[in-house]
């Protein structure tokens, strides 16, 4: 049978349960998802020489990682060539592109220096989101940055802050697409604390000076992501759940909460909080990533957790309010395998959400029939999602199956092999 075939079979199926299978993919289409460029080299960017800091970390040495700007660009565009969907690119100041032996630090960074990114997301019509790094760097003092007491590295992350401001209005300026840009720092301590409210005062004070740079709220979103613990960052984190999200309530007219699916209490689920921030903030962000007994940033599967988030911002009618970007970073297998792998499940659960019944589950809930409720959640589970999803991915002109697979390898062979 050809792929138009199944998924007219497919087609007819949902039906039955009202729900309409073209609309889902239309619907699809206009969602983007940020795809984030430290996959491809480990995290590293090309701004420093110096060890991945800030509590976070990669595992394995696959062979094949991108060394170069060069080099990174055309593995996300085998990426992109290999996910359906609408993307955005997801840029860390760390990768910088400096020319002519040019070099300035993070307070110094201009546009300039992420013109060839413009370049890239201009020329495939693509959005830019930005991150400021506040690690991997020797300003980084006995591990802080904003909440630092020192005056004179607090005053170099506030610059670097606010010098991402203003690239992050560039980029939404030249994209035409309004730039995420989300901050970050993995500020803590590795044991008890003497003083945990003194450096939270310094995060908050700090971070409003950032958000004091002018920039327009309709371009630029900036964010701010909790955690909940760092590696060798276990008993205190500066900038935890509470203190994030309180952050962005008090300071709604300028700053969205983001979550990282990784960064909360093994049994907590971000899943069950999205709808808790949509009674009270009209956008917020996401960091999806697939946590393993720890904040562990494995690839994106298709999984319950993932599938479970995608239901929440699709039956809360939210896809124009939640900002999805991809946040992990494996570095034992190939990493084009692990980049499109997880793009390609954030697509996957994210139609499967599309082709719930919504809004029969919603009234057997309020009606109290919890016991059909339950039945008709699970019956949905083995409908013929595969058909739908293969011509999904056909009809964006990428490949459907496991032939994606192919390519990889392809370029595994032609391009990463060659890499020594
Ligand atoms: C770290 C955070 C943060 C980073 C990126 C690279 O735990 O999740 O978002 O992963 O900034
Ligand atoms: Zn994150």
């Amino acid at each position: 049978m050809t792929t138009q075939e199944r998924y007219e079979y497919a087609k007819a199926r949902y039906a039955e349960i009202g729900v309409d299978t073209d609309k889902a993919i239309e619907i699809l289409k206009t969602v983007p998802v940020s795809l984030h460029c430290w996959q491809g080299d480990d995290v590293k960017g090309f701004d420093q020489d110096g060890p991945l800091t800030g509590g976070i970390q990669t595992t394995g040495n696959y062979p094949g990682k991108a060394r170069t700007p060069e080099e990174l660009m055309a593995d996300m565009d085998k990426v992109l060539s290999l996910a359906p969907g609408k993307k955005k690119i997801n840029v860390h100041a760390s990768y910088a592109i400096f020319e002519d032996g040019e070099w300035v630090d993070r307070d110094q960074i201009e546009p300039k220096h992420f013109q060839k990114w413009v370049d890239f997301a201009k020329e495939r019509g693509m959005g830019l989101d930005f991150n400021p790094t506040f690690f991997s760097s020797p300003k980084v003092k006995d591990g802080l940055t904003l909440s630092s007491p020192d005056e004179e590295t607090r005053r170099f992350w506030i610059n670097h802050g606010k010098a991402c401001i203003r690239i992050s209005q560039y980029f939404a300026e030249q994209t035409g697409i309004p730039c995420v840009m989300n901050i970050w720092t993995g500020d803590g301590y590795k044991d008890i604390p003497g003083d945990r409210l003194g450096p939270r005062m310094r995060y908050k004070e700090s971070i409003e000076e950032i958000l004091s740079e002018p920039f327009d709220t309709n371009l630029v979103k900036p964010c701010v992501e909790s955690k909940v613990f760092g590696i060798g960052v276990e008993s205190y984190t500066a900038g935890s759940a509470e203190f994030t999200l309180s952050f962005a309530a008090a300071h709604k007219d300028k700053c969205l909460p983001l979550m990282d699916n990784g960064h909360y209490h093994p049994t907590e689920v971000v899943s069950d909080k999205i709808s808790a921030l949509l009674c009270f903030f009209p956008e917020l962000a996401l960091h999806v990533t697939r946590p393993v007994r720890w904040d562990s940033d494995h690839v994106v599967l298709f999984d319950d957790e993932t599938r479970e988030i995608a239901k929440e911002i699709v039956r809360n009618d939210a896809l124009g309010r939640v900002y999805i970007a991809l946040d992990y970073f494996d570095a034992s297998i190939n990493r084009i395998s692990a980049w499109t792998t997880g793009l390609r499940n954030m697509q996957k659960a994210l139609l499967f959400a599309l082709l719930q019944p919504n809004a029969e589950m919603k009234a057997l809930q309020d009606s109290n029939n919890l016991t059909k409720l339950m039945t008709v959640q699970e019956e949905v589970k083995t409908f013929p999602f595969g058909e739908v999803w293969d011509y999904y991915c056909e009809s964006c002109g990428v490949p459907s199956g496991a032939k994606w697979f192919e390519e990889v390898e392809k370029y595994e062979a032609e391009v990463l092999s060659k890499r020594v």
